[in-house]
């Protein structure tokens, strides 16, 4: 009569799309999408570069072979690569003081003095990740490139942020369609370094896990319009959170030159609208605020349905999964 009963209580698991219950199942959640690849894309800056498409291959090897919980690789980064570097950093801090949200000049700061970020210095993941694990107890992992949405969101659950490590072509230093070092050391690191801002990224990974296809896409495009481009008003002006516009110098003035199109920040509307990931944003959502944002994704993650509630325990890192009572 109790196996019944357990059988009864059990998810129904051959529904549920596979996802990670312990940290360690992030190895198998390094699914690629190879749009921007330089060796698929004849549009992408570095695809007649050879040596540049030989630097990216072994770049992306050290993610490749990388398994959870070992040392994050370290890269010895060119003059070159270097030089590429310095030209984000200096162009984009030149901006950051009139464009960026406090939170975000806020973590950049502690990264100056903390942890090395200079304009003459690639930050390592390594050191990037005990300083973030110290913060907000997020770590990073490396990636090869895009991931899909589905990987991407479900690492955030267990507050593990996946990182490229290659520098993007030093021809186009001012705006790149895909993920490189600059993005994720400029961008998403110094708001990852936010308490609040954590806990909600992982709300969102967590919100992600099992969901269905559709509600994945929802998710994805909710973050394109907020934790990748998104915009909040701050002591009366429009500022800047999202971390694509924050590694990006070209987009990141054209965002608030008052030409694009500008949307109150609703989810509802923010997880359907069609967008070009290759491109500025042709429309912009603005909050109310950085809490505003903050607080309606959160509210819109927990109206995704499914059929279980998730539980996460931060001392084995692992999750539970319940039945919803
Ligand atoms: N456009 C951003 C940049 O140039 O850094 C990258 C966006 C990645 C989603
Ligand atoms: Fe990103």
């Amino acid at each position: 009569l109790k196996r019944v009963a357990d059988d009864v209580r059990t998810v129904p698991e051959e529904k549920v799309t596979w996802f990670p219950r312990k940290i360690r199942d992030l190895d198998r959640c390094n699914h690629l999408i190879t749009k921007f690849d330089p060796d698929l894309d004849q549009d992408h800056p570095g695809y007649s570069d050879k040596e540049y498409r030989r630097r990216r291959a072994s770049i992306s090897e050290l993610a490749f072979n990388y398994k959870q919980g070992e040392p994050l690789p370290r890269v010895e980064y060119t003059p070159e690569e270097v030089a590429t570097w310095r030209q984000v950093y200096g162009t984009l801090s030149s901006i950051y003081p009139t464009h960026a949200c406090r939170q975000f000049l806020d973590g950049l700061q502690q990264l100056e003095t903390e942890c090395g970020y200079s304009q003459d210095n690639i930050p390592q993941l390594s050191d990037v990740s005990t300083f973030l694990r110290e913060k907000t107890g997020f770590q990073l992992r490396p990636v090869a490139g895009l991931l899909s949405a589905r990987d991407f969101l479900c690492s955030l659950a267990f507050r593990v942020f996946q990182c490229t490590q290659y520098i993007r072509h030093s021809s186009a230093p001012m705006h790149s369609p895909e993920p490189d070092c600059c993005h994720e050391l400029l961008g998403h690191i110094p708001m990852l370094a936010d308490k609040e801002f954590a806990q909600f990224s992982q709300e969102i990974g967590l919100a992600s896990l099992g969901a269905s296809d559709e509600d994945i896409e929802r998710l994805s495009t909710l973050y394109w319009f907020t934790v990748e481009f998104g915009l909040c008003k701050q002591n009366g002006s429009v500022k800047a959170y999202g971390a694509g516009l924050l590694s990006s110098y070209g987009e990141l003035l054209y965002a608030l030159s008052n030409e694009p199109e500008y949307k109150p920040f609703t989810p509802e509307e923010a997880a359907v609208q069609p967008y070009q990931d290759d491109a500025y944003q042709p429309v912009y959502f603005v909050s109310d605020s950085f809490e505003d944002a903050k607080a309606k994704l959160r509210q819109f993650s927990s109206t995704i349905q499914r059929p279980f509630a998730i539980r996460y325990d931060p001392i084995t890192s692992s999750l539970e999964v319940l039945d919803r009572p």
